[in-house]
């Protein structure tokens, strides 16, 4: 046998209006024991209603918006008559209130002077986020989700009935965050959102390598991490072609070829011994350098997978020939994928070359914690005024990215007429 039960508002302590904020059921639902039937909010306090029986609703008297008072009617249930024995008040047992965090009007009510600031302001920020309001959550998952630092509002659907956020997607929405790392979530920066391309044409989806993954995470943090600046020059090197290309003509077939690169990297060492700030890593509370007495130079390079450091180490103690050598077999390896963790750590500076490619300038990101990146793109015949004519020389773009917490704009350009005049004259390598 079955009876009409009704669901009415229970005392919520001498409240005069409280707030329908949502209905979670319609006739012909059935209900479990316990189960949300409707979230009211007074202006102390949201609560959930739960079901005092279960059964099939009947009728609902409310909707959303709706001001109602204790005893108000909330619905109808059709249960079993067992179970109106079993709860003889067929009114809604009174829920636990859960309480808003910063409970606004009592904040303000009882101590409005002496809240501290930030609890003002805190308060003012929940009265005013019509998405922590709006959210398709109960109060306790909202609370839930403040707890956790997350806006409901950013949950798009849940997985409850007609959409309902749970606890449980919560937690997805956080594990889902987490693993997505800073490059989606980074300081609060909207995420760029999804596109269905396939209205527009044929589309293939290519699962990225873990290095290009890696990478892109990497590049993501230092990005949001780092005060960049890139600074351009350019370096006649006209002697220094000449010369390397008389070293080539030296060479027998097989032996590896002495690129620009290999002068590059001397030219930046010597810099590097002259301005140890170039040689440094900020400490983690930013509120030291530690200095460098080693100097290992990673190169950036180009393989199948993505890109990839190898270091050099001591390159300060390695001849020309030496360094043309061990990078000839670290990028080989690093394109064969057959580099070792250890072959790319310890790096204090890197170098990325676009030089066999091509490119007037760029503006590489540091590979941090190094301080400083330098750029190079390729060498091009121009006319150079001398202060009587117009000569052709070899020019070669170099730009220089530092960390602008380290390294000032005038150190940074200091650092570079260095290595510009390093290059353009190698004898000086040798002082
Ligand atoms: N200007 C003119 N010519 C240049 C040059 C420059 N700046 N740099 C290199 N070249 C020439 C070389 O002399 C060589 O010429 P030959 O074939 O006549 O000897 C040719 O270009 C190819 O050089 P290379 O690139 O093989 O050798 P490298 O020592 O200059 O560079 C390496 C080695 C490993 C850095 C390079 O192969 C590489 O992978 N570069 C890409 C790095 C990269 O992707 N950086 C991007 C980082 S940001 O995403």
């Amino acid at each position: 046998m079955t009876v009409l039960i009704e669901i009415k508002v229970p005392d919520v302590g001498n409240v005069a209006e409280i707030d329908v904020v949502e209905v979670l059921i319609q006739a012909g639902d059935v209900v479990a024991l316990e189960q949300t039937v409707a979230t009211l909010e007074t202006d102390k306090a949201s609560m959930d209603l739960p079901s005092s029986v279960s059964g099939t609703i009947q009728q609902v008297y409310i909707k959303p918006g709706d001001k109602v008072s204790e005893g108000s009617l909330i619905a109808t249930v059709l249960a079993n008559n067992d179970q109106a024995i079993a709860a003889p008040v067929p009114e809604a047992s009174i829920p636990e209130p859960v309480v808003q965090v910063e409970a606004p009007v009592v904040v303000k009510e009882v101590e409005p002077i002496k809240q501290p600031v930030k609890t003002q302001v805190e308060v003012a920020v929940l009265e005013s986020d019509p998405t922590q309001r709006k959210a398709h959550a109960s109060p306790s998952v909202r609370l839930f989700a403040r707890e956790l630092g997350v806006d409901v509002a950013k949950i798009k659907t849940g997985s409850g009935r007609k959409s309902r956020i749970l606890k449980d997607d919560v937690k997805k929405y956080v594990k889902k965050v987490m693993a997505e790392g800073v490059a989606a979530t980074g300081a609060g920066i909207p995420s760029i959102p999804a596109v269905d391309f396939t209205p527009y044409g044929e589309t293939e989806i290519l699962k990225l390598s873990k290095i290009k993954r890696l990478t892109g995470q990497n590049l993501s943090r230092v990005w949001l991490n780092l005060p960049m600046v890139t600074y351009h020059d350019e370096a006649d090197i006209t002697d220094l072609e000449a010369f390397r290309n008389s070293l080539n003509a030296e060479k027998v077939k097989g032996e590896v070829k002495i690129t620009g690169l290999m002068f590059i990297i001397k030219a930046l060492v010597a810099a590097m011994q002259q301005f140890p700030n170039f040689n440094a890593s900020l400490s983690a509370d930013g509120e030291s350098l530690i200095l460098k007495k080693y100097f290992n130079i990673g190169i950036a390079v180009d393989t199948p997978n993505g890109l990839v450091v190898p270091v050099l180490r001591n390159a300060n103690t390695k001849s020309i020939n030496e360094l043309a050598l061990e990078l000839n077999e670290k990028s080989e390896k690093a394109r064969l994928g057959k580099l070792m963790p250890a072959d790319m750590q310890g790096g204090c500076l890197t170098i990325s070359s676009l030089g066999g490619i091509g490119g007037m300038a760029f503006t590489p990101i540091v590979n941090a914690p190094e301080v400083a990146i330098l750029g190079v793109t390729r060498a091009k015949m121009q006319p150079v005024w001398n202060g009587k004519e117009f000569v052709p020389r070899l020019m070669l773009p170099l730009d220089l990215t530092y960390d602008h917490r380290v390294i000032d704009g005038a150190e940074g350009a200091k650092f570079m007429a260095l290595i510009k005049q390093n290059l353009s004259d190698i004898r000086r390598l040798l002082l």
